[in-house]
């Protein structure tokens, strides 16, 4: 079995391939300051009409209140603790304190016009041990901030899963175990009964190639395995879990749902045969492997074949597995940040500015290709983008105010791209900035700074940066 080269992490991986300095984002500047005075996009880009505009967060990086009202341990609570696993030994435990503060950040999201807010639901609030009985403090909070959005007319947008495995599970074996696949499915069924009357959205797990990449090759994600044979094989659960919620979902839930993947151009580096055949290869470990079980019910010939008829993961398919798995969704979720450049020995190279993050190249026209793609390749599925953004080394001026021109025209260059993308017919229906506040980035902790809003981690104060006055401005007038 020829092992893959352990893979570019997606997410706060450590890069000895990249040497920007930090924050430094292409085509800094600012160029665009927004919308004209009459409302019409400053760059003519109109979106369609009806075009949905959000931002997203998930549990753990917002949440805190870790030991509070009935919520069990997670595997990050259990990682974070962990002496050496995080930037400073960050932790969740307060994070933003959203747990505590989600009214206020309601209004903050009303103010920015926002149309749909993407969150996650923590598991181990619901069900501490990942089993039984539903913790019904656990089930109010989430009822009392769909309820809170929905006064707002904003549409909640829920993810069941965003890498917060209740401890308990892992002690068990993790998502190694096939039984986490079911326990996940009772889990979803829990959350459906009690709020499916009033999330239009669902997305089943966030991003599993970074649990396998980061949490089972990497190890610089809970759960901190490095294993690749135990990763496929976690791919191939979690693919089950998203199958199996999706079952639950269509016998109780209402809405729409779909899976939420990180999705990654993979572009030969040169213009060899060698370089074009590594990089399909790649493309098929970065993407395929995620897209082409839950879309056509196969796995990749390419990777099966790379991972050999001995891998966990080929002993770990039974009968109906895939029919479970590719189960017809209602929409894909797309979470696109960085591309890859793939050389012929299989390894990746740098070819643009990185941001604060060394691991995420800025390269827009990725998106474009990203969503045309999956468009081209998979049908007509109705897309949303779920996340899309940078972290920078943001600070609350003098002033008050937090100057990140830096984000503006991230996401100015990026909404272009989707912009081109739907003017090619990708039925894309809505766009979330990842994120909405600032929060714990994993294992890079509190040092990168992802959101459209500031928090002032020691008095947990609020503050719009500039790109979320932008982004208000662009919400508004349904374009850039
Ligand atoms: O913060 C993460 C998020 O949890 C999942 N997608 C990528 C983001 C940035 O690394």
């Amino acid at each position: 079995m020829s092992m893959p080269t352990p893979r570019p992490p997606h997410g706060t991986a450590p890069s000895a391939t990249t040497g920007t300095t930090p924050g430094a984002v292409a085509g800094g500047g600012n160029r665009s300051a927004g919308p004209r005075a009459d409302g019409t996009p400053a760059d003519g880009l109109p979106f369609p009409p009806g075009f949905v505009w959000g931002a997203a967060t998930s549990a753990y990086q917002i949440e805190g209140a870790a030991k509070e009202d009935g919520r069990g341990e997670s595997i990050w609570d259990t990682f974070s603790h962990t002496p050496g696993r995080t930037r400073n030994g960050d932790t969740g435990d307060v994070a933003a304190d959203h747990y505590h503060r989600y009214a206020e950040d309601l209004d903050l999201m009303r103010d920015l016009g926002l149309h749909s807010y993407r969150f996650s639901i923590s598991w181990p609030r619901v069900q501490a041990d990942g089993t039984g009985a539903p913790n019904q403090r656990g089930l109010d909070f989430y009822r009392r901030l769909v309820d809170g959005l929905r006064e707002r007319g904003i549409a909640p947008m829920a993810t069941l899963y965003h890498w917060d495995l209740p401890q308990a599970l892992q002690d068990g074996g993790g998502w190694e175990s096939r039984d986490v696949a079911q326990r996940f499915a009772d889990y979803a069924e829990i959350v459906f009964r009690a709020l499916g009357d009033r999330v239009p959205v669902w997305l089943t797990v966030n991003e599993p190639k970074t649990v396998v990449q980061n949490g089972y090759l990497e190890g610089h994600h809970a759960p901190g395995r490095q294993d690749p044979d135990a990763a496929y094989l976690v791919a191939h659960h979690l693919h089950l879990a998203h199958g199996l919620a999706v079952a639950a979902h269509r016998a109780t839930g209402t809405g729409r749902i779909g899976p939420a993947l990180n999705l990654h151009p993979c572009y030969p580096a040169d213009d060899s045969p060698e370089a074009a055949r590594a990089a399909r290869l790649y493309d098929g470990y970065e993407n395929r492997l995620y897209l082409d079980p839950i879309l056509t019910g196969r796995y990749p010939q390419d990777v099966l074949d790379d991972l050999g008829p001995g891998s966990r993961l080929a002993r770990g398919i039974r009968d109906g597995d895939l029919a479970t798995i590719s189960a017809p969704v209602d929409l894909l979720a797309v979470q696109y940040y960085t591309p890859y450049y793939v050389t012929a020995d299989g390894t990746t190279t740098p070819r643009w500015p990185t941001s604060q993050a060394p691991w995420q190249q800025i390269y827009p026209d990725g998106m474009y290709d990203i969503l045309t793609r999956v468009s081209r390749d998979y049908g007509p599925i109705p897309l949303t983008v779920t996340e899309n953004g940078l972290p920078s080394p943001d600070t609350l001026g003098a002033d008050g105010t937090v100057d990140d021109t830096g984000r503006i025209t991230f996401l100015r260059d990026h909404l272009a791209a989707v912009h081109r993308a739907v003017a090619a017919g990708v039925p894309l229906e809505s766009y979330h900035v990842w994120s909405l506040l600032d929060n714990f980035e994993w294992d890079a902790g509190y040092d990168e700074r992802w959101g459209l809003v500031y928090v002032d981690y020691q008095t947990q104060r609020r503050v719009l940066k500039r790109s979320a006055h932008w982004y208000r401005q662009v919400i508004a007038a349904n374009g850039i």
